[in-house]
């Protein structure tokens, strides 16, 4: 498509296309500097590369001729929206979190400056006119996790006309279980109402299908890095990671697969992105939403590779999968239920199994070392990060907890800590 034609669609989409305009030259020095730098590449990067040059090109022209087709295009900022029950409404499911400071005076206005810098975030790309992806949505789904979020869709209510929020529980208690059953099916009817398409059990079937096998690829890959020396960096399995909530997820899933193949054929003539000397690091904590790369490239530019990540935007998203031998709705709806309940958000109390992921994690992916990673101003995470720290310490696995936000303000500081961290491993 050319270059007139994308800047016709965002107009379309009412961007402000000047901030836009900015938006996407500051995005592609960063991605340069952090991706295209990096030696000894796979070359099914260059998937991560495209995709990622497209995203608010190729593929927000995809999500137009969609809805062109009558498709309805589902906005999410958590991964409890069961994206099963949205492909099964014949619906495409795009996250909407993001990880730039963008609009965060405007966002500022809405909800209190000690808010999260993803919830500012979310709110300060609406509020600016910045993300295509955001306007280009059908209905937009948030959920009731941690208290900031839960109040900032309040606010940002008031400048959609499209929210829905879906309630999630606190504890994984039976009455819990049965009130996340009894959203699952309000979601369920809101999607068929929405599309007009009634989920039946072949499509349902399909959807959780679907999302399985993308989850599959994405355990494969987070297996292969077990291997020492580790065959691929953080960063590249970040951009996976974040890539899984935008891009078409069959497509996905093949691609990923191609690259895992790429990378046994690496580990098998003991091939690595890094020197098997490399400290190992595992990042835990808080997802780290397109484009917050900032972290992932201070520890791997400060001599370390990144081998695992315990997040929402990570193996929290693909660690379960949906039970797949429900043949009726009724049955499949149960499976999806207890999938999503077993999701370790530090949102729920208590939350113990958290810590044995954590662990059990670390010592899987041979990790020399775990950094917790906190958005400040996040209660949930801030407060599991003593617990965690305690797990690990009595099981002489390091750890270094980390407070930031999206700004660049902290990096030498950030970086002269992750580098006392890694000499110390
Ligand atoms: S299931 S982690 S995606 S809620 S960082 S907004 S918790 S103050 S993102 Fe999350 Fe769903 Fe849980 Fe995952 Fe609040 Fe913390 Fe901000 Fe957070």
């Amino acid at each position: 498509m050319s270059e007139s034609a994308y800047r016709e669609m965002w107009e379309n989409l009412d961007l402000d296309l000047e901030a836009h305009d900015g938006l996407l030259e500051v995005l592609g020095k960063f991605y340069g500097d952090i991706f295209m730098s990096q030696q000894g590449r796979l070359s099914g990067a260059e998937y991560l590369d495209f995709v990622l040059s497209e995203v608010h090109g190729l593929r927000i022209k995809e999500i137009q001729d969609a809805k062109a087709e009558g498709k309805k295009i589902i906005g999410t900022f958590c991964v409890f929206v069961p994206e099963e029950l949205t492909l099964a409404a014949n619906a495409v499911q795009v996250g909407l979190c993001s990880g730039a400071d963008a609009g965060k005076e405007q966002a500022e206005q809405l909800v209190p400056r000690n808010t999260c810098a993803l919830i500012k975030s979310f709110i300060g790309f609406k509020l600016a006119k910045l993300c295509p992806f955001t306007e280009s949505c059908d209905m937009i789904v948030g959920e009731t996790t941690c208290d900031g979020k839960k109040k900032a869709y309040e606010a940002f209510g008031e400048h959609v006309d499209n929210l829905y929020v879906m309630e999630v529980p606190q504890r994984k208690d039976e009455a819990d279980r049965k009130l996340w059953k009894s959203e699952v099916l309000r979601y369920k009817d809101a999607l068929e109402k929405l599309t007009g398409v009634e989920i039946t059990a072949e499509r349902l079937k399909e959807g959780i299908r679907i999302v399985n096998e993308k989850r599959r690829a994405l355990q494969r890959l987070n297996a292969l890095r077990a291997a020492v020396p580790t065959p691929i960096s953080g960063r590249d399995v970040l951009l996976v990671n974040q890539i899984s909530f935008y891009d078409d997820p069959v497509r996905f899933t093949a691609k990923i697969n191609e690259l895992c193949d790429e990378i046994e054929g690496r580990i098998a003539r003991k091939e690595g992105v890094v020197s098997e000397k490399t400290p190992r690091v595992m990042l835990a904590g808080c997802p780290m939403a397109v484009p917050n790369w900032k972290l992932p490239w201070l520890v791997e530019s400060s001599g370390a590779v990144i081998v695992g990540e315990e997040s929402c935007i990570g193996t929290r998203n693909s660690r379960d999968l949906v039970d797949e031998s429900g043949q009726t709705v009724e049955e499949m709806l149960d499976a999806i239920a207890d999938r999503y309940m077993n999701i370790d958000c530090a949102c729920f109390t208590p939350n113990d199994e958290r810590l044995d992921n954590v662990e059990s994690m670390a010592k899987e992916l041979n990790a020399d070392g775990v950094i917790q990673y906190a958005l400040m101003f996040c209660q949930p995470y801030t407060h599991e990060a003593i617990k965690v720290e305690k797990r690990l310490s009595g099981k002489d696995i390091p750890s270094l907890a980390i407070e930031t936000d999206y700004s660049m303000e902290d990096a030498e500081q950030l970086k002269t800590r992750v580098e006392a961290f890694l000499e110390m491993l």
